[in-house]
């Protein structure tokens, strides 16, 4: 009887442990791989830049663009500065379409296959005036 009462309780104890394991993986997998992070478009003082402009990420996060001050602006990922200098990724990152009110917002999200280095991204309306930014992609 006591051996039975002991090996119960040892694979009571090896089933807690499992669920322990499993449910924390469940519960922090998702949310540890993924931020999002959100550039203002337009600095608070109402200078044309992005705030923060530089910023970095890994694949999988998100980064939300909040049209601020001194609108219209948009984000244009540059298809020479990106590391495949590719047009398509340039393109599936951009929002050309203008923010014209303040509050307004639109996100890209890197791609899970997203090749590691920099993107260089411009305002269109702002690009003369400096309004360029960068995202470093971490591999
Ligand atoms: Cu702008």
């Amino acid at each position: 009887m006591k051996i039975i009462a002991s090996s119960l309780r040892r694979f009571s104890l090896a089933l807690l442990t499992i669920f322990f394991v499993v449910s924390s993986l469940a519960v922090f997998a998702p949310s540890a791989s993924a931020e999002t992070y959100t550039v203002k478009l337009g600095s608070d003082k109402g200078m044309l830049v992005f705030q923060p402009k530089q910023l970095t990420v890994k694949p999988g996060d998100t980064i939300e663009w909040l049209n601020n001050k001194v609108p219209p602006h948009n984000v244009v990922f540059d298809p020479a500065k990106n590391p495949a200098k590719s047009k398509e990724v340039a393109k599936d990152l951009s929002h050309k379409k203008l923010l014209m009110s303040p509050g307004q917002k639109t996100t890209t999200t890197i791609p899970a296959d997203a090749a590691p280095g920099e993107y260089t991204f411009y305002c269109e309306p702002h690009r003369g005036a400096g309004m360029v930014g960068k995202v470093t992609v971490e591999g």
